[in-house]
């Protein structure tokens, strides 16, 4: 029975590695909708508010290298538009202008290098594009 000891031991040992606080750090931060509601069309602005959720205060100056904009909320996750990063307007909340093509759920997923955090903070967020 030498083996099935070896592999409970392994199994020990990647469930203690995959609970390293490393692990729980990228987790601790929320991207949040500040309006949930957006117009339907070109050029609309949308924004985030990044939250260090232990604390519970914005994180400013993150970087958000990747973002991809799609209709997986209502079940079109190969309808993808253009979504462009504006400016950070208050520390935490960076806006971006999408140019939304059909009324309906819309995801933005993020992906964002935080100071401090070596893990790539991911995030999505959901909104809904009316007339
Ligand atoms: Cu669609």
């Amino acid at each position: 029975m030498k083996i099935v000891t070896a592999s409970v031991l392994l199994a020990v040992i990647v469930a203690t590695a995959s609970a390293l606080p490393a692990h729980a750090a990228a987790t601790d931060y929320a991207f949040e909708p500040v309006n949930a509601e957006a117009r339907n069309g070109a050029g609309s602005e949308i924004a985030v508010r990044l939250v260090h959720k232990p604390s519970g205060k914005p994180v400013a100056g993150a970087v958000i290298f990747r973002t991809r904009l799609d209709m997986s909320p209502d079940s079109m996750e190969s309808m993808t538009t253009t979504v462009e990063p504006l400016t950070e307007s208050e520390p935490g909340v960076y806006k971006f202008k999408a140019d939304f093509t059909m009324a309906g759920g819309w995801a933005l997923k993020l992906q964002a290098k935080v100071q401090g955090e070596p893990e790539t903070v991911q995030g999505t967020v959901v909104f809904t594009a009316k007339e």
